[in-house]
C-alpha cells in the first residue's frame, strides 16, 4: 500500500515536471472532462489488488495512477471488494476471486487476458484475468486504453492475445551509445555507467514496451561487438534485465560470429570446430548466470561484411545451430537474419536471400527462427514482399520491420507506418491459394510453426520525446500493436495512438488520422514512386542520391536500382530480366512479370518500361513520374496547412515541434522531387508536362550537396 501511495506521489511530481514534451508517450493519464465521460467514476472506484509480486506490483501501480490521473481522484485500493465499480485483477493463483469466476480464461492463452463486467454479490465490478502475470498487466494496459480513448465500460467482454510469440525490438545501439540509423539522440543504454546506476528511463522504456504487448529486446546492434558477450557488460545487460523483468521483456543480445577468436583467443571460429561449440556453450552458461531468463541471440552473418559460417565454407544453418545447441538446454532462441547478399554473386539482389536460405528449408535447429526483412532488398520505403515469405514451411520466419526511419525522412518526415506494415502483412503470397497472406505466414498458422515472431528496428533514443518527434512515437506504439496482432487495422491503430497521445475530440482526431494515413504514401511519391527504390545518396541516406554510380559494390549505386536511360527506367525482374518473378508463387509471380496486372505502385521495380509507356491514369511514364513527385510535395503542404489549424487542441511545445518538422520536410520533399526530376531529365532530355514547376536548382547543385555530419551513421 506504502508503495501505492510513494509511486503515486513521484507520478504526480514527474508529470507537473516534464510538462508536454511527449516524455509520457501515448501513456498520459491526463485528467479526463468528467462531463463528457460521467461513467468514468462510476467504473474506477477502487482496485482490488491481489499478491504484490514485482508484475502484478507493476500493474498495480499503472493503473493505480493511471486510473486516479484519468478520474483526477486517488483510488482507493484494498483486498476484497468494497463497492461497485471495483477493479479486480490477477491470475486464478493469485486471486481466489478470479479462480472462482467462470471466465473462460482458457481463450487469452499463456499472455493474453480476458476483460469482463461481472456481478458479486449484488456489486457490479470489472475483472481483468490472465494466465500468467505479464497477462494481466497486459490487460490493465488495455483497460488504461479503453478510458484514455473514452470507450463504453459497461458490459465489457474482451479476449485478447497475441498472434506471435516474441515480439521484440532490436536496437542498433552500439556500445559507445551511437545508435546506428538512430535519430532520436544517444542509446538510452548508459553501458559506462551500468551496472552502477540504472537510470529511471528503463523502467518507463519497459511500461511502454508493455502496453502495447513487447515482450523483448535485443540491447545491442546487428553490426555486433563482441565486447558486449564480456562479463562486465554481461553485468550491466543484467542490470537492464532486471528492471525490464517485471514488465515481461526478455533481453536478448546480438552475437558476433567472430568472438570465439576475438574474446576466446582460439585460432577459428568455424562453427562445427568442437573447440568452437565448447566456447559457445560455456558463454550461453556464463550469459545465464546473469540473466536466467536471457531471451537468445539475434545473428546478423555474412552480411556487409560481418564474419559468419561462410567464412569456414559452412552454410547459415551450421552457423545457427552451432548457437541454437547452446542455447537449448536455457530454453533460448537463435534470430538469424535473412538479410544477406553478396558482392561476389552476380545476380539480383533481391534474388540472393531466397537463393541462399530456400535450399536450407528444415535444416534449422527447432529452437532458431529465420529474421526476414519486409522486402526483399533493403527497408525501402516501398517493396513487395520479401519471396522468402511462403517459400520455407519448414522454418520459422519472422518479420523484421525498421521502426527508425531510415529510408523516409528520419525524424523530422512526419510518416506512420502502420499502413507501410499492413501493406505487407496483407500482402498475399497465393502459396496455398486465396488468403495465404504474409500475416498468416508469420502467425504460424499457414505452415504450422513452432515459432513465430515480429521485429522491429528500434526508434528510440535519449530524446525527451524518445522517437526523435512526436509523430514518430506512433510508430513504436504500431510496431507493437501489430506484433500483437499482424490483422489490425493500421487506422484504428492510428486513432488509439492520436486520443492517447493528444486529445479525444473527433475534430481533431479524424484530420490527424487521415494525415497520419496519407503520409507514408506521401513520402514514397516524392521520394521514388512507381517501385523505384534506393535512390539514397551515399552512406547517411538522408537526401536524393540518384546519379551515384562509383561505389565499389554495383549494388550499393541507386543507378544499378533504376537503371534510367535515354529510353527507359526500371528494373527488369520478369522472365527476361533477372527472373525474380519466379521466386514468388507461380500465381504471385505471374502477376509480377505481367506489367499490365503489376500492381503500379511495383511497376519500377518489376519493369523497364519506355518513357512513354502508357500508365494506367493515361499519362505517359515520364509524365506519370513528375506528377508523382509533385503531388508528394503536395500532400506535405496540405499536412502543414492542416496541422496549423489545429492548433487550438494541442499543448503549444508539442504543436511547435511538430510545426517545424512539417516545414523542414515540406522544404526537403521539394528537394527530393526538383533533384530526381532534374537527375532524369538528365537522362532522358524530356521536357517537363505542361504546367509543372522546374526543379527550383540545377542538377550539379544537388550532386554538390554533402552533409558529412548527418545523423545515425552506419
Ligand atoms: C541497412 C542499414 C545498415 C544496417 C543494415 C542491416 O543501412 O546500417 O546495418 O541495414 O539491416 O539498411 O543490417
Amino acid at each position: 500500500m506504502n508503495r501505492i501511495v510513494t509511486c503515486f506521489a513521484a507520478f504526480l511530481l514527474a508529470g507537473s515536471a516534464s510538462a508536454e514534451d511527449g516524455y509520457d508517450l501515448w501513456l498520459r493519464y491526463r485528467a479526463v472532462e468528467a462531463a463528457t465521460y460521467p461513467e468514468l467514476r462510476a467504473r474506477v472506484r477502487q482496485l482490488v489488488v491481489p499478491a504484490w509480486t514485482p508484475t502484478l506490483g507493476a500493474a498495480a501501480d499503472e493503473l493505480q495512477k493511471g486510473l486516479s490521473g484519468l478520474a483526477g481522484i486517488d483510488v482507493p485500493v484494498g483486498d476484497a471488494v468494497a463497492t461497485s465499480g471495483a477493479i479486480i485483477f490477477g491470475t486464478p493463483r493469485s486471486s481466489p476471486l478470479i479462480a472462482g469466476a467462470a471466465l473462460g480464461l482458457e481463450r487469452a492463452g499463456p499472455e493474453g487476458y480476458v476483460i469482463r463486467s461481472v456481478s458479486i454479490a449484488g456489486r457490479s465490478v470489472t475483472i481483468i484475468a490472465a494466465n500468467s502475470e505479464t497477462g494481466v498487466l497486459y490487460g490493465a494496459f488495455h483497460f488504461l486504453r479503453l478510458v484514455q480513448t473514452r470507450a463504453s465500460l459497461d458490459s465489457l467482454d474482451i479476449v485478447s492475445h497475441p498472434r506471435t510469440q516474441i515480439r521484440v525490438l532490436n536496437h542498433w545501439d552500439n556500445l559507445d551509445r551511437h545508435v546506428e540509423r538512430g535519430y532520436a539522440g544517444q542509446s538510452i543504454w548508459d553501458w559506462h555507467k551500468l551496472p552502477g546506476w540504472v537510470d529511471t528511463r528503463y523502467t518507463d522504456y519497459a511500461r511502454a514496451c508493455a502496453s502495447v504487448g513487447i515482450n523483448g529486446t535485443v540491447l545491442t546492434n546487428v553490426n555486433a561487438n563482441a565486447t558486449s558477450l564480456t562479463p562486465a557488460y554481461l553485468e550491466k545487460a543484467a542490470a537492464i534485465a532486471q528492471v525490464l523483468r517485471p514488465y515481461g521483456v526478455r533481453v536478448y543480445l546480438t552475437a558476433r560470429f567472430s568472438a570465439p577468436i576475438e574474446l576466446g583467443g582460439l585460432a577459428t571460429a568455424d562453427p562445427l570446430d568442437p573447440a568452437v561449440r565448447a566456447w559457445w556453450k560455456a558463454k550461453v552458461d556464463e550469459i545465464y548466470r546473469h540473466i536466467p531468463d536471457f531471451g537468445g541471440f539475434l545473428v546478423k552473418a555474412n552480411s556487409e561484411g560481418q564474419p559468419g559460417p561462410q567464412d569456414y565454407r559452412r552454410n547459415h544453418a551450421d552457423g545457427a545451430n552451432m548457437l541454437a545447441e547452446a542455447l537449448k538446454p536455457h530454453r533460448g532462441v537463435v534470430m538469424w537474419r535473412a538479410f544477406v547478399y553478396s558482392n561476389e554473386t552476380p545476380t539480383d539482389r533481391a534474388k540472393q536471400a531466397y537463393d541462399e536460405f530456400v535450399p536450407l528449408d528444415g535444416r534449422f535447429a527447432d529452437n532458431v527462427i529465420v529474421q526476414v526483412k519486409n522486402g526483399a532488398i533493403d527497408f525501402q520505403p516501398r517493396e513487395p514482399f520479401h519471396p522468402l515469405f511462403g517459400a520455407m514451411p519448414k522454418t520459422p520466419l519472422m518479420m523484421e520491420v525498421q521502426i527508425t526511419k531510415e529510408y523516409l525522412g528520419f525524424a523530422t518526415h512526419l510518416a506512420y507506418l502502420g499502413t507501410m506494415w499492413r501493406e505487407t502483412l496483407s500482402a498475399d503470397t497465393l502459396v496455398k491459394g486465396k488468403g495465404s497472406t504474409v500475416a498468416r505466414v508469420i502467425d504460424g498458422e499457414l505452415h504450422g510453426y513452432r515459432m513465430t515472431g515480429m521485429a522491429g528496428v528500434a526508434n528510440i533514443g535519449t530524446d525527451r520525446n524518445w522517437s526523435g518527434s512526436h509523430f514518430d512515437q506512433a510508430n513504436w506504439f504500431a510496431f507493437g500493436r501489430l506484433a500483437w496482432n499482424p490483422e489490425e487495422s493500421a487506422q484504428a491503430i492510428a486513432e488509439d495512438w492520436t486520443r492517447m497521445t493528444f486529445a479525444n475530440d473527433p475534430a481533431f482526431v479524424s484530420p490527424v488520422v487521415a494525415m497520419m494515413m496519407g503520409s507514408r504514401e506521401a513520402v514514397v511519391n516524392y521520394m521514388m514512386p512507381l517501385g523505384l527504390a534506393h535512390l539514397f545518396d551515399t552512406g547517411h541516406h538522408y537526401g536524393p542520391g540518384p546519379w551515384v554510380n562509383d561505389l565499389d559494390r554495383a549494388d550499393w549505386n541507386p543507378t544499378y536500382y533504376h537503371r534510367a536511360d535515354a529510353r527507359g527506367v526500371g528494373f527488369d525482374r520478369g522472365p527476361k530480366g533477372s527472373a525474380a518473378t519466379a521466386q514468388y508463387a507461380p500465381a504471385a509471380g505471374r502477376i509480377f512479370a505481367d506489367r499490365d496486372k503489376v500492381p503500379e505502385q511495383f511497376l519500377l521495380w518489376f519493369h523497364h518500361l519506355p518513357w512513354d509507356y502508357k500508365t494506367r491514369s493515361g499519362r505517359p511514364l515520364w509524365d506519370e513520374l513528375v506528377w508523382r513527385y509533385s503531388h508528394g510535395v503536395d500532400v506535405v503542404r496540405q499536412m502543414r496547412a492542416q496541422w496549423q489549424a489545429l492548433a487550438p487542441f494541442v499543448d503549444a511545445e508539442r504543436f511547435a515541434q511538430t510545426a517545424a518538422f512539417l516545414a523542414i520536410q515540406e522544404q526537403e520533399a521539394r528537394w527530393w522531387r526538383d533533384a530526381c526530376i532534374a537527375y532524369f531529365q538528365s537522362v532522358n532530355g524530356l521536357p517537363l508536362p505542361a504546367g509543372f514547376a522546374p526543379p527550383a536548382n540545377s542538377l550539379d547543385y544537388y550532386k554538390a550537396l554533402r552533409f558529412p555530419y548527418a545523423p545515425g551513421r552506419g
